[in-house]
């Protein structure tokens, strides 16, 4: 394997494009119209023009992947997040024309992305999770019912769901039936598929996440947890590693369950099972997500691994070296998304040019990021325009370096969600690690 086609853009296209030069592999860049000057395309050693500036005319669009990698020969197309990464069809058109998909297989990525038949997969492989309905519920009656035994509260999900969409939480029997036609519709207009599954609410809980690397070759190793409950409408504000509400048992039980998992779909490469952790220290498989995270940098930051170089080795057909289980962790690790919106106004997007722009430094710092002083941020992607991520001996030492590098950072020309982040690491809950999924909107954007 020699050459490699990243089908994304923004930091993450820069990440991959970093580690394929550090293991001496050549790079391919696909840019749209509106990508003519970013920086994954200077990076990279060739770059391709693949379509207008809406995704669904580029990066979205898998012939023009393909076409581009035919063209200049790419081995290998690492899908990055987001975009076709886990599209199961593109992974596998990438096989039919003998390039390798760098992720798992088809119908690993299809099984996983069907939220009702990964939580059967994970039952049967002996992971917990959240007491509900066997499989897919065919009938409000049925639902009714179910929801009776289960007992109320109870959240109602949508199959082809995923980050909140298609789902409802019920409080009562009086609200059921409306819940689950809406939650139905919901799920038709957004996915073309209404299937619909029940399960026992968790309240207030945290979302965990367990990050894995299966070597596809019989060996599967995970690498410690992400605490992700700093979040809004479901898009993540802050991560950090490891999570204050784990101690070394929970972790080690949480990720013998993710391996067990990961083990029983023979899972090759880069994964994360989501769990639920509830306020008795009980945790439940929520969903497994088949591609690199946007928040891996705070486990290769406590690990010191390379996450994308070990992506790249194992689709290269290297194996993982099982000695080193459980991964020692060192420090602490917090992530801020620093994206172009303005959180005075309900976070609205803030596209425009980006005027000085001078990121943080010194020890325990690094900022993932694609944009440079005179950018321009298209409005047709999404609003990240940066990762801040800090490393310390401890959670404190983090938090005050967070604080620091966030005090430093100099972004001019647009709105960002800095300030709400200098707001929530002064905000004593945050610092005293009292945090669930419900943190921001009841903590923060109550004023
Ligand atoms: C839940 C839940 C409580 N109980 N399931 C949100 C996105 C999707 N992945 C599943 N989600 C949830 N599932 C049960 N049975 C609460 C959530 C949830 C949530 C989870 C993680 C992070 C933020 C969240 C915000 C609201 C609800």
């Amino acid at each position: 394997m020699k050459k490699i086609l990243i089908a994304n853009r923004g930091e993450i296209a820069l990440r991959v494009i970093r580690a394929c030069k550090e293991l001496g592999l050549q790079t391919i860049a696909v840019y749209s119209q509106a990508d003519r000057d970013a920086l994954h395309v200077r990076y990279a050693d060739e770059a391709v023009c693949i379509g207008p500036a809406p995704s669904s005319e580029s990066y979205l669009k898998p012939d023009c992947i393909i076409a581009a990698a035919e063209i200049t020969g790419a081995d290998a197309i690492h899908p990055g997040y987001g975009f076709l990464s886990e599209n199961a069809v593109f992974s596998a058109i990438c096989s039919d024309n003998q390039i390798k998909f760098i992720g798992p297989s088809p119908d690993t990525i299809a099984m996983m992305g069907d939220k009702s038949r990964a939580k059967d997969q994970m039952q049967l492989a002996g992971v917990p999770v959240v007491p509900g309905s066997d499989g897919v519920v065919p009938s409000v009656e049925d639902g009714k019912r179910l929801a009776a035994e289960i007992g109320y509260p109870v959240m109602i999900k949508a199959s082809a769901g995923g980050g909140g969409r298609g789902m409802r939480a019920v409080m009562d029997e009086s609200d059921f039936e409306l819940s689950f036609q809406s939650a139905e519709t919901e799920a038709q207009a957004a996915f073309g598929n209404s299937e619909i599954y029940i399960e026992k609410l968790i309240q207030n809980p945290r979302h965990i996440e367990i990050q894995v690397m299966g070597d596809g070759q019989g060996t599967t190793l995970h690498y410690g947890e992400r605490e992700c409950s700093i979040q809004r409408r479901h898009q993540k504000l802050l991560e950090e590693a490891p999570s204050i509400a784990v101690d070394q048992n929970l972790r080690e039980r949480m990720g013998a369950a993710a391996i067990a998992g990961a083990e029983s779909v023979d899972y090759e490469g880069a994964g994360t099972i989501e769990f639920l952790l509830d306020s008795s220290g009980q945790f439940y498989f929520m969903e497994m997500n088949t591609r690199i995270q946007v928040e891996h940098p705070v486990t290769e930051e406590i690990t010191g691994l390379d996450l994308i170089r070990q992506q790249i080795l194992i689709a290269m057909g290297e194996r993982l070296t099982p000695s080193n289980q459980p991964v020692p962790i060192a420090g602490h690790s917090i992530e801020c998304r620093i994206n172009a919106e303005d959180p005075q106004k309900n976070f609205r997007p803030s596209p425009g040019t980006i005027k000085d722009f001078h990121p943080p430094g010194g020890p325990g710092i690094r900022t993932d990021t694609h944009v440079y002083a005179g950018y321009q941020i298209p409005a047709h992607y999404d609003s990240m325009i940066a990762k801040l991520i800090v490393h310390g001996p401890n959670r404190e030492w983090a938090i005050h370096r967070m604080q620091r590098a966030l005090d430093e950072f100099v972004l001019e020309g647009v709105a960002t969600t800095i300030p709400f982040h200098q707001e929530l690491l002064r905000h004593p809950a945050f610092i005293a690690g009292e945090t669930d999924t419900h943190f921001v909107e009841n903590q923060m954007l109550s004023n």
